[in-house]
Order: structure tokens, then sequence, then C-alpha cells
């Protein structure tokens, strides 16, 4: 490893590219010219690893990863890049002339949001785990010039801003000038003597943007690798030349346009065609890039499957499996048996979500206009695998209907998934109830030829950015009691065991909770414009806003709570504040809504003075990686309130356990794995398990029954429908509230209501009793040590890519 730079070094350096690079006299340095500067140091020596890294790889022919995502949310480079560079001390070191604190620096650099929630973020730790363990892979994507919407927030309701990243560039971008490959779409298809020739109608370039990615504790570096289209060059002149400038624009615009925006729907699919042809673009690209990689370091694709692993991030990439079939057999001339053999050894899939609306599926009729060749190759495959899957089924023609990569039902449409699983040797779920939901329900079918198929791989969260960089109070606190080596090794957290009762450890473990809730009150006093006492228990419910994830159900029992307030107000309440963010997808009416109401809710609670702060609802806007890096080290209670069933995994509930919040949650996704490793007495499960969600939606659930016995909840919700909390438009909330009473409460919140407030009120308890609270918070953090990505990505490694990571 590199030895820490002499800090008067750094300081130089930072003179030199406040000079040289950024442009300015150092005495007029504002604090992003800073971060500019500081981010020029590092960039320096992320290139000096990249390239040595590569080196190294090349030389020893190195088996390697593609991980192809849509989605990269990154968030800040900065403060990651200094720490895994060791030169975070020297940095702030060498701001010390300037009178500034590093962190105020980092500050203004804006976050790489290049995804919409969980499953980007878990793409980007992922990277960061890659990177650190030393595994010879790269993440493909996109650059996209817009990421995910802005949210602002305006009399209560979210109004989306675009969000131009890239608008001042980003030191953290190696742009490619060499590397540069055609994607074509359109046209038709030629059938020359058996041969298929794709007569293409259009082509774009796809041009390489690198992102370095650190490993810590390793001068090893990991790649993310972006795409960006750019019209190709016969283009540009063709218009240029008869002097049509306007033409030649939107010309440009129509081909450049793919790479434009990060499409913001985690809800449903977007179904159109710029969609398809982002999917297709990157995995184009990325293909050809893997592809010539090879070439360059062996003669012949025939051992292209010992060489790479290619894993496909949800369906989203799917397309990737006929677009190799289609370069092994039309452009390189290999038999199609022996590329279909090559293709199912490369491949492999993770779902990310169980809801049928999210399951993508593109119509045929889109797929013969923009992907003719595809669409045959789709074809015959599906043909292949039909008759393969007849003769372990005679006979069963509904079974056949079922597995079909085509949905015959209406409009003809080919299933992604479908697609993904024919063509990948694994399939895995991202938590073990998930994973075990996947074989009973969407691919039980598939389970049922290819049962070794199919596998899980729990999710993990990266400690370096999720408790090192976060949360460092925390993390000097751990590296006196255990050494640094968690950073590393996340099991060593287990250790904490023994300190559980240590009064002194104890004493600091809350005071740093103290710290990081008063950091998160300045915080929403300064975004939010509401004054919050560190002293209240901070109760967070963090991640998108959607109706499975219940956001409804916190808001239900903040509104019992404030009447069972003005009922009894001497009663010995424990102050509370009810934080919420996320983000609703800008067409998900329902979503929206929510927001609107906890705005609605939340003024008048913390404007009615007989509550006298014992409960106070807050939104904070705009939540992404760096809010979150801001929320989690400041929260005492972790909701994770999904409908049994619903969430795949979720990974905030492990940010919020690592940061020492105690989780009120279902019995849900990893929130199951959770309580296996912190304890049932650690945690607080609630509602309805998962086959008794089942159980009630089969015996027919009747949401009424539950608002005619329970007086409370009846309260809540006429309160709510009757316009208690928005005099000026008493109707806002009555749809929100039919859905619930006559819409069928498709996620079950009035069934478990009830258990859920009483499991609530076994929280106030506990609070009341710090030092018992802060055993169990410790518990939670010794616990935590499986939820590493570190782990997840070695199990990826081991058992579906079969690569080594570099030994320590
Ligand atoms: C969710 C939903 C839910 C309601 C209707 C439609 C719909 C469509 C998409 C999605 C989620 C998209 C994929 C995703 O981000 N999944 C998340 O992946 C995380 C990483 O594996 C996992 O922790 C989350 O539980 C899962 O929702």
């Amino acid at each position: 490893m590199n030895p820490p730079i002499a800090k008067h070094a750094l300081a130089a350096q930072i003179e030199e590219h406040l000079l040289c690079t950024v442009g300015v006299a150092s005495e007029d340095a504002t604090q992003t010219d800073l971060m500019q500067a500081v981010a020029q140091v590092a960039r320096q020596q992320l290139s000096q690893r990249w390239v040595e890294t590569q080196a190294h790889q090349r030389a020893a022919k190195a088996r390697r990863v593609v991980y192809l995502s849509m989605e990269f949310l990154m968030g800040r480079t900065l403060s990651n890049a200094l720490a895994a560079l060791n030169l975070t001390g020297g940095a702030a070191q060498g701001l010390m002339q300037h009178a500034q604190t590093l962190e105020d620096v980092a500050d203004r650099e804006p976050d790489a949001a290049l995804g919409n929630g969980g499953l980007g973020r878990l793409a980007a730790c992922f990277l960061d785990s890659m990177a650190t363990l030393g595994l010879p892979s790269f993440g493909y994507g996109i650059r996209y010039e817009y990421g995910m919407f802005a949210q602002d927030i305006q009399d209560g309701a979210q109004v989306e801003y675009p969000d131009p990243w890239l608008q001042d560039g980003t030191p953290w971008e190696f742009p490619r000038a060499g590397i540069s490959y055609p994607v074509r779409f359109g046209g038709w298809v030629e059938h020359l003597n058996g041969t298929p020739v794709w007569r293409h109608a259009g082509e774009v370039a796809a041009k390489a943007y690198d992102m370095v990615v650190p490993g810590h504790g390793t001068p090893l570096v990991s790649t993310l690798r972006l795409w960006k289209a750019v019209a190709p060059a016969h283009i540009d002149l063709g218009a240029f030349n008869t002097g049509d400038y306007a033409r030649a624009a939107s010309t440009k615009n129509e081909f450049e346009n793919i790479s434009w925006v990060l499409y913001p729907n985690d809800s449903t699919p977007a179904g159109r065609e710029l969609r398809l042809k982002q999917e297709y673009f990157f995995v184009a690209a990325s293909i050809q890039d893997l592809v010539k990689r090879h070439l360059d370091e062996h003669p012949t694709l025939g051992n292209l499957a010992e060489q790479v692993a290619i894993h496909l991030n949800d369906t989203h990439p799917a397309i990737g499996v006929a677009e190799l079939m289609r370069l092994l057999c039309d452009e390189h001339g290999m038999p199609w048996a022996e590329a279909w053999a090559l293709c199912g050894k490369t491949f492999s899939y993770t779902n990310h979500t169980l809801m049928p609306e999210a399951l993508e599926t593109w119509p045929v009729a889109l797929i013969q206009h923009v992907l003719p060749r595809h669409l045959e190759i789709i074809f015959r495959i599906n043909k292949e695998f039909l008759e393969m899957a007849a003769r372990h089924r005679p006979g069963d023609n509904a079974f056949l209907a079922r597995l079909s990569l085509i949905d015959e039902h209406g409009e003809r449409r080919v299933r992604m998934a479908h697609l993904s699983v024919v063509g990948s040797h694994k399939v895995n779920g991202v938590s073990a109830l998930h994973s075990d939901l996947l074989v009973q329900t969407i691919f039980a079918d598939f389970a049922d030829i290819w049962p070794e198929r199919f596998t899980n791989m729990t999710n993990g969260v990266t400690p370096r950015r999720w408790l090192a960089q976060a949360n460092p109070q925390l993390s000097s606190l751990l590296d006196g009691t255990l050494g640094r080596q968690w950073r590393l090794d996340l099991d060593q957290l287990k250790r904490l065991d023994e300190y559980r009762l240590d009064a002194e450890f104890q004493g600091r473990f809350m005071a740093i909770k103290r710290a990081n809730k008063a950091r998160l009150a300045a915080y929403i006093e300064k975004t939010a414009g509401i004054s919050v006492s560190p002293d209240s228990l901070f109760d967070v419910q963090v991640k998108r806003i959607h109706e499975y994830k219940r956001q409804l159900l916190n808001v239900l029992h903040v509104v019992t709570r404030y009447q069972a307030i003005l009922a009894n107000p001497t009663a010995d309440w424990v102050p509370r504040t009810v934080i919420f963010a996320g983000k609703a997808a800008s067409s998900y009416h329902t979503a929206k809504s929510i927001i609107r109401l906890i705005h609605d809710v939340g003024s008048v609670i913390n404007n009615d003075p007989r509550i006298a702060g014992k409960l106070k609802l807050v939104f904070v806007p705009n939540y992404g990686v760096s809010v979150a890096e801001v929320i989690m080290p400041g929260a005492d209670l972790s909701e994770q309130i999904s409908t049994a069933g619903t969430e795949a995994s979720g990974t905030g509930n492990m940010k919020l356990a690592l940061n020492g919040a105690l989780t009120i949650g279902t019995d849900d996704g990893a929130n199951i794995e959770i309580r296996q490793n912190v304890g049932d007495e650690n945690i607080f499960i609630f509602g309805l398990k998962t086959p008794e969600v089942h159980a009630l939606r089969q015996s027919g659930y009747q949401p009424m029954r539950y608002y005619e016995s329970l007086p409370a909840l009846k309260g809540v919700l006429d309160a709510i429908a009757g316009g208690q909390f928005c005099p000026s438009e008493p109707g806002r909330y009555r749809a929100l509230v039919d859905s619930l009473l006559w819409g069928g409460d498709h996620y079950l919140l009035l069934a478990d209501y009830e258990s859920y407030i009483a499991t609530q009120l076994r929280v106030d308890a506990l609070y009341r009793q710090p030092a018992q609270w802060c055993e169990r918070a410790t518990a939670n953090v010794a616990g935590m040590g499986v939820f590493s990505s570190d782990r997840t990505i070695r199990e990826y490694a081991s058992q579906i890519w079969n690569i080594e990571p570099a030994t320590r």
C-alpha cells in the first residue's frame, strides 16, 4: 500500500491544482474550487492505481466479472476516495491554510445519483466490495446527463427538478477518447442463403467514460465504465455540409437523447421505445468491449465462458442474452448450439422484486421495430426451450404457456425475466425469504425443470461508506475498542458483545448517538425548517415512497399517537420525532398523496400547542445517498414495515441497524435475517407473516371489519378522511382512505394496525430505560457483520461467478 503522503506535500499539491487545473488564485478559492483541487490530488493517484491494476490483470489473463446495471447510485466520491487512498488527514491539513474543513469542502460535490433506489445503491456497494476484495471486475452502465430528479416540496407537495449533475463537469471521470463502439437499431433482416444479415436503419456511437473505484486496504481498483451516446460523425457532417444547422442539431439530438436521462420510476416499467433503446445501447457497447478485451488476450471466442462472467442486475440488461448470441453466431460464425452453451455458462441473473407489475415485458411489435434480429433470436431460443420443456412434462400445454418467453395474452409481449432465467446458469434472489418465494411463485415452473439453477445471495452494504464515512465518531469508538480491522472484516463487530454492559462503553456509545442526533436535528432545521429535539426518540422511515412499504401505516400510528396524547395529555409520553424521507415516482399519484399527507399531518401536529414537544413529524426533502449518510447515524428506531412477502430484501434496514438503530419491522425480506443475527430480544417484529398474508387474502380480506372493531383506528381514519389535517380542502385524502376501506387495502394496513400500535408502545417502554436501550442498540451493531457487501460479493464470486478474490 502507498505510504501516506507527507502532509506538507499534499498541501502543495492542492495549491498546484488550484492554480493549474482549477485556474484560480489560492486566496480567491471558493469551497467548490477547493473540492475540485483536492479531488484532482486523489484523481492522480487513482489513475496510477487503475493503470497498474489493468496491466496486472491483462498480464495474468485474469477471469473477470462484468456487472451490467442500468443504475449505479454512487453518491459523492471525494471522502471515500481520500479514505481509500489514506489521504484524509493530509487533505484536512492541507485545507487548514484556507480555514476550511474537509467536511464542508466535501459537501460541495454533487451526488452521482444514477439510480432510483435499492437496486442502484446495491450496485454501488458491490463495486466498492469488488474493488476491496481485489476481484477483477468491471461495472457497466449509462452516463446519464441527468440523474435521479431533485425533489422539492412546495405547499407540502413533491415537485421534481432535473438533476444536471455534470453541468460543471466532474473531476471523477476519465473520458476514454479511443474507446467507442457503434450500436445499431431498426431496419430489417435479410436471409442470404440461410445467413441472416441485419440491415439496420440507424446507428449511434457509445463512448466510454470511466470512473475509477478504489479498493480499501489494497492498491487494487475496479472500473465503472459508463457509456455516452454520441451521434456518428458522418451524421453531423452530412447536415453541416448543406448549411442546415437546425436539422443537424435535431438529428444529433435524436441520437444523443439515449443517454440523457435516467428513468425515475421504480413503480412500473417504462414501456417506452427510448427505454428499450437505453437498455440495448449500454448492453451492446459493454459486450463489444468485453469481446474486444477477450480477443486482445486470446485467439478465439471459444473460451469466452472460461474468462468472463456476465451478471444481469435485474432484467434491464436481459437483451444481452440475445446480443451475445447475435455476436457469436452472426458476426463470429460460431454454430448456434456452441454459442448457446457458451451463453448459458456466461450469464447469471439477480431478481430484485416479486411485484408482478414491476416485471419487464416488451411488446413483440416494439422489439421487431427496434431490434428485428434480436426478435428472431429470442423466437429461436424460445422454440428450443419449449421443445425441451415439453419433453420434461409431455402434454401439459398450460405449463408451456406459463414458461414461454412470449406472453400470448392480449398484445404479444416478450417476458424479460424468462429470457434471463433461460439464458443464465444461476438465478438468485436477494434475501432468504425472497429467494424461497421466487421458486414458489414467479419461477416455480422453471424451478421444476432446473431446481439447481436457483439460489440465494442475501444483500449487504459497504461498511466503508455506511459506517466509517457516515459515522466517524462511532467509527473511532469502534477503532479504540476493537481495532481498525472491522472495515475489512465486519464480523469483528461480534466482539462488541463483550462491551454491551460496560458502563464506560455505554456512556460513549450514547453520547455519540446524541451527537449524531444533534447533527441530524440541525440538518432538519436547515432543510425542512422544523426544530426538533435530539432528546426525543428519532423514529425514521427513509426509502422510496411505495404503497407496499406502507409509509401510510406509519402515518396511521402518528395520528393515533396524536389523538391519544390529546385524550391523555398528562400521561408519561416518550417524546418522539417521526422522520420521513423519500421520493415518489412522478406519475405515482397515490405515493405523492402520501407525501402530501405527511406534510399536512405534520403541520397540524407540529403547531398544536397542546402537544408541547411530545410528538413531531418531519419530512426531509430530496432523499439520496448523501442525505442518507446524515440520517442513518442519527436514528434510534428503523421502520421496516412492508407487508410480509413484498420487500425483496431492503438495505436501509442494514444501514440503520449498523449505526445502532433498533428495528421495528415485519417478518419480511432481510428483516428476518437481521432478527436471526441480532436476536429476537433486540428487534421489534410485528404483524402478519407471509403465509398468514396469503391465508388472509385467500379467505377474503375485509378491511371494514377492523375499522368497525377498533375505535382508535376508526378515529384516525375518520380524522384523515374528514379533512381534519387539510381544512381548506377537506376531501383531499378521501380517496386515500377509501382505497383502504373500500378499495380492498391491498397491502393489509388495517390487518397489521393493532399489532403495530401495540409494538410501538413496547418501543416506548424500552426507550424509557436508556441503559437497556443502549445495550440492545449495541447488540444490533454487533450482529451486523454478516450484512457487509464483502460477504455478499464473496458468495457471488465463489458460488456464481467462479472468480478468485486477490489473496491478502
Ligand atoms: C418495486 C415495485 C413495487 C411496487 C410496484 C412496482 C415496483 C417496481 C419496482 C420495484 C423495485 C425495483 C427494483 C428494486 O429496486 N428492488 C429493490 O432492490 C433492492 C436491492 O436488492 C432490495 O433491497 C429491495 O428490497 C428491492 O425493492
